[in-house]
């Protein structure tokens, strides 16, 4: 219970510092951050395919993608570049991560608010945020199946698409 209160702690920090970035860009500041393994804020191809590889792209198409990211030609990604590649080829998603970007922050605000009062509140109080936790959590689990299931769905026809006999 400890460390998952000074978990909500860190995350509700972390979420305050002021964004530079382009509204729901902030996934890649934490895709670079989770692929950077040695910590030098920016991912060299070992880094770069190690996070990126989905068992479909291949080595030479992984490569291919890695240099096109990298506009300023230096070997390494860093934010600014995956932010500028991907967006040009978000469409719907653009609002997906905006959407999840502000969804963040208000979980966060209301767990932050939550952890303030919730020792204060009446019983009757407490029942409805604890109820309110869990329904949310429910509509959070909800909204994962369905995207699992269509990250199933998308893989299989991948995989059905490369089985043409021209491809080896
Ligand atoms: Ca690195």
């Amino acid at each position: 219970m400890d460390s998952c209160t000074e978990e909500v702690q860190a995350i509700s920090e972390e979420a305050t510092t002021p964004m530079e970035l382009k509204k729901g860009m902030s996934i890649f500041q934490d895709i670079l951050r989770r692929a950077d393994k040695n910590d030098d804020g920016k991912l060299s191809f070992d880094e770069f395919r190690a996070y990126f590889q989905d068992g479909v792209l291949t080595s030479d198409e992984l490569k291919e993608l890695f240099h096109t990211i990298d506009t300023h030609n230096t070997d390494n990604l860093d934010t600014d570049e995956l932010c500028e590649y991907f967006s040009q080829h978000l469409g719907q998603y653009e609002n997906v991560l905006a959407s999840l970007e502000d969804l963040n922050m208000t979980i966060l605000k209301a767990m932050d608010k939550t952890k303030k009062d919730y020792q204060e509140a009446t019983h009757l109080e407490q029942f409805v945020t604890r109820f309110l936790l869990k329904e949310t959590t429910n509509q959070l689990y909800s909204l994962q199946s369905s995207l699992e299931c269509a990250m199933e769905t998308t893989a299989e026809q991948t995989r059905q698409d490369r089985q043409v006999p021209s491809y080896t």
